[in-house]
């Protein structure tokens, strides 16, 4: 262990705001569960697999680095509400050269929805599995390399959703 051994965070009770940076989470995945206030969660050291509970306020999720959650350790974020809370991509998917390029049905579809012309990072939600990928290295595929994270019970996605470079 490297000292990242926190696993379990239950703040579900607390109603006020709750603004928690750089979290350090164990490798395996930990869960934070957030309460009803307006919460921000910036993630730090949190390699695993983790689950992510927002509560009923107006929260902001913040992702900085790719190894956050990828194929190989995919985040699931539930009690994402569209038009109410965000997730803060930018320095994922830095402007101007990111683009969210819509919904589509399967991997496929959101893998060929991908924009590669002029180095751009491409934004895409696959809603059969409800994924949001980031192309982080801008090559067209979808693959280990990339971020992503699933977001359950999210059916659509848009661009007012996220904040990012993606509103041309
Ligand atoms: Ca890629």
């Amino acid at each position: 262990m490297d000292g990242n051994s926190l696993s379990f965070l239950d703040a579900k009770v607390l109603t006020g705001d709750l603004i928690l940076t750089n979290t350090g989470f164990s490798a395996q995945g930990g869960t934070i569960m957030l309460g009803a206030g307006n919460n921000r969660l910036t993630l730090g050291s949190m390699p695993g697999p983790d689950m992510i509970f927002l509560g009923s306020g107006a929260d902001t999720l913040i992702y900085i680095t790719t190894a956050q959650s990828s194929p190989l350790a995919m985040d699931t974020i539930s009690g994402f509400v569209s038009g109410t809370d965000i997730l803060n991509i930018t320095a994922l998917a830095a402007y101007p050269h990111s683009y969210f390029v819509g919904n589509h049905a399967t991997f496929a579809l959101a893998q060929g929805a991908l924009i590669t012309a002029n180095g751009q990072t491409s934004i895409v939600y696959q809603q059969d599995a409800n994924i949001l990928w980031i192309d982080i290295d801008a090559d067209g595929t979808l693959s280990n390399l990339d971020w992503c994270a699933k977001f359950s019970g999210v059916s659509t996605i848009n661009s007012a959703n996220f904040r990012s470079s993606s509103t041309p």
